[in-house]
């Protein structure tokens, strides 16, 4: 749901998607100047090294499950050292992980925008209720004395 960043309250803070910083101060923001498609995209950024993911959780109902679907992103980064990606998650009704993780290719260091897609099939078991989307961001240290040619 809001899967293009459109969507904002009055705060602008994105409707639907959460907000979890581990580690550094990133920033989460819907950003109207570097856009793909619509009016907005979803924009992490920090000066510093930091972790962060945005995500959300979307019920799956039972005729989903062992559909295939194909999922896609665009994403554009700017010396995101660490990289970003996207992962998704199947859930029980308890919250707990149902089968493995997908992850779609990750976009590192500084790219313009990058189509990300991946086909995925939806377990067939019962117990999934969900599945939670994440955009995970990470901005490391440059290893001191590494060098870049250019
Ligand atoms: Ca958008």
């Amino acid at each position: 749901m809001n899967g293009g960043f459109e969507a904002t309250d009055s705060n602008g803070s994105i409707l639907n998607w959460s907000t979890w910083i581990a580690s550094g101060k990133p920033t989460v923001t819907a950003d109207t100047y570097r856009v793909y498609a619509g009016q907005a995209s979803l924009k992490i950024a920090a000066p510093e090294t930091g972790r962060a993911a945005v995500f959300q959780t979307v019920p799956l109902k039972p005729e989903q499950l062992g559909q295939t679907f194909k999922i896609g992103l665009w994403i554009r980064t700017e010396a995101v050292t660490g990289g970003a990606v996207t992962r998704l998650q199947y859930n029980n009704s308890g919250g707990q992980r149902v089968g493995a993780l997908e992850y779609l290719d990750m976009v590192r260091e500084t790219a313009d925008w990058t189509r990300v897609e991946k086909t995925i099939r939806v377990p067939d078991d019962p117990s999934i209720v969900s599945v939670k989307i994440e955009n995970f961001w990470k901005r490391v240290p440059v290893r001191p004395g590494l060098t870049r040619s250019a």
